[in-house]
């Protein structure tokens, strides 16, 4: 594969952008070599600048559950554009969407829109420490919520593969406040709440993780959760901005039946634009501003573009329900059968999936939180990424993500994915096949 005009265009995007991307894990940092430039995309598929096809397991991180450039999305979007593209007035287009994800999702009577995820997560805890007149939220080591400063503590993604967990400038104030627990550890979460009990507003989990790899609850995990959240009167915040829309139409919530106080959502709501939101109960959402005092705002919050291309995704993904079982169905397939090239291989790996995600850590014990996901051996998952890479098949560049399958793959995707892991490994094993 040739990549000579990535290259220039990465050393001239170097000159301008901060490590030449507009997010960290996009310059394949952690698994060596350098990122490609991409033409466009369509279906399953990525094109570079160079003419190169890869077959993406990335799918925008999640927002192009669809597929890229579906046919659907992409007339509404082009029709919408007919008419503008940001009023900073309100629109019919807000409410359908804000209704369409309510009636997803059972446990949210109001939802608010924003830009980004992380814009969610940000007000959303701020929500709940206005509703609860509370200071300290929980979170998980290893899970990511986006990069306000309260979160970017021992947080997963590109933080957990940047090595800056806890990121220079947050200030030790911006911490304070936030307490971090190991992830499917309940006892620790007792504790923490025997030890903060009447000072907790929130507890923030990522009901799968995807940010340290796949890492699934464990049985009880969540619903244990809910029961010290309601103890204690701290709000249960589920951070589904990767599992919404993603795991089921309801998000994990309606998989795993544990109902959060408030949801963040993000990437598929979009249809690949920006949109975040977060909503919840109406007594809790009823305090956001103008309806309440817990302000939050946006310039292109519900911008009708963004909105245009999550309803035309939502409505393609409320019809054809059957797509997460398709989704189920392929992604196991491609797990199972990573896991048994690697086993014919002699290479330890530990793949997990759930639903349409997937991960394969190299190491033979059983990944159930970030201690057991980091001592997995990241050099390893480099040489898996770049064989694949080479073989034309576009995984997350970091150990700690997650691989998402999309409607547009097929059959032929899959196996074709299986017979390159399965050359990936032999060539790690130092076999020639
Ligand atoms: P954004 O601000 O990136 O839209 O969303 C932040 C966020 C919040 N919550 C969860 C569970 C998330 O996974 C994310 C963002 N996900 C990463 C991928 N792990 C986005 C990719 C990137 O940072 O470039």
């Amino acid at each position: 594969m040739d990549h000579k005009r990535s290259a220039a265009l990465f050393a001239e995007a170097k000159q301008y952008i901060p490590g030449g991307v507009n997010s960290p894990v996009r310059a394949f940092r952690a698994v060596g070599g350098q990122p490609v430039f991409i033409d466009h995309a369509q279906g399953a598929y990525l094109y570079d600048v160079d003419g190169n096809s890869y077959l993406d397991y990335v799918g925008s991180w999640g927002p192009m559950i669809l597929g890229h450039a579906h046919p659907e999305v992409m007339e509404a979007i082009k029709e919408a554009l007919g008419r503008g593209t940001s009023y900073g007035a309100p629109t019919e287009l807000e409410t359908r969407l804000a209704k369409k994800i309510c009636d997803a999702f059972p446990s949210m009577d109001m939802v608010r829109m924003v830009s980004s995820g992380t814009e969610a997560v940000m007000s959303a805890l701020r929500l709940a420490r206005g509703f609860t007149g509370r200071n300290k939220i929980f979170k998980f080591i290893g899970c990511y919520h986006g990069h306000s400063d309260g979160l970017l503590i021992k947080a997963g993604s590109g933080a957990a593969t940047m090595g800056v967990p806890d990121s220079p400038g947050v200030t030790p104030n911006a911490a304070k406040d936030t307490i971090t627990l190991p992830y499917n550890d309940l006892n620790a979460v007792d504790q923490a709440f025997h030890e903060f009990g009447e000072d907790v507003a929130a507890v923030i989990v990522e009901p799968v993780a995807g940010n340290m790899g796949v890492i699934p609850p464990e049985p009880g995990y969540l619903e244990g959760l809910r029961v010290l959240c309601t103890q204690y009167g701290a709000l249960l915040i589920f951070d589904e901005v990767i599992t919404g829309f993603r795991l089921a139409y309801g998000g994990a919530q309606v998989i795993y039946k544990v109902r959060p106080d408030l949801t963040t959502l993000g990437k598929i709501i979009g249809g690949g634009l920006p949109v975040g939101a977060y909503g919840g109960r109406r007594e809790i959402m009823s305090l956001v501003a103008p309806a309440g005092p817990v302000y939050q705002a946006g310039t292109l919050s519900g911008n009708p573009l963004a909105m245009t291309a999550g309803l035309a995704t939502l409505e393609i993904l409320d019809k054809r329900r059957g797509i997460y079982q398709d989704l189920e169905l392929k992604t196991s397939c491609l797990a199972d059968s990573m896991k048994t090239e690697a086993a014919a291989a002699g290479i330890p790996a530990y793949v997990t999936h759930v639903g349409s995600l997937f991960c394969t850590f190299f190491t033979p014990e059983k990944v159930t939180g970030w201690e057991s996901a980091a001592s997995s051996d990241t050099e390893v998952f480099g040489r898996f990424f770049r064989s694949m890479l080479r073989q034309g098949i576009y995984l997350a560049p970091s150990q700690f993500e997650a691989g998402f399958m999309s409607a547009a793959h097929g059959w032929e995707e899959v196996d074709r994915t299986i017979a390159a892991a399965k050359a990936a490994f032999s060539e790690i094993a130092g076999k020639q096949l």
